[in-house]
């Protein structure tokens, strides 16, 4: 994920990046709701449920879901389309990030992020920009297993890690996660 930053920041009121209120800017919950659930598989996408956030910040759910996974659509503060879905587990990892405290322990989560996405950083979760001189990080289509920091260490941790192959996110802080391209 990057998820990107901003989409965190957002959801926890805070900042990864304001992808509610522009992303909804201009477009129905019909297609705010294809655009979420093209993060995952059609079959989990289907019964997700869907949530944006308004211009309070406050989450707004745009379908219901039963399957236990939440899908958020594009982060518009990032240059890429970037809907993400993520269980329940990821959704805790997520909540967590936003209110930057430590992700619950002993609960893995597992995301999708079919469309691809774009992180501003490889080091710092809450960068928004990249840092002077870089450019954003892009992914292709990926999955995520997230809340498994300090289960990492067989995998590539550095500042520009090759994004072809697993991958640590954010390594050494609270919020790495195993980033697996899937194309
Ligand atoms: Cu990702």
């Amino acid at each position: 994920m990057s998820l990107t930053s901003r989409r965190f920041a957002l959801i926890a009121g805070l900042a990864l990046a304001s992808i509610g209120p522009a992303l909804a800017a201009g477009m129905t919950d019909a297609e705010v709701i294809s655009n979420a659930t093209s993060a995952a598989p059609a079959a989990v996408g289907k019964n997700a449920t869907v949530v944006t956030f308004d211009d309070q910040m406050q989450m707004k759910t745009l379908q219901q879901g039963s399957n236990g996974f939440t899908c958020m659509p594009d982060n518009p503060a990032s240059p890429t389309n970037d809907p993400i879905c993520v269980d329940a587990g990821g959704m805790a990892w997520l909540t967590a990030y936003n209110e930057k405290k430590d992700p619950p322990a002993g609960q893995v989560g597992f995301g999708y992020m079919l469309q691809g996405e774009s992180a501003a950083d490889n080091v710092d979760p809450y960068a928004t920009e990249p840092p002077a001189g870089q450019e954003w990080m892009v992914d292709g289509p990926h999955v995520m297993i997230f809340n498994v920091a300090d289960m990492l260490g067989g995998y590539p941790q550095g500042e520009h890690p090759d994004h072809t192959q697993p991958y640590v996110m954010w390594p050494n802080t609270p919020y790495a996660h195993l980033m697996m391209p899937v194309q």
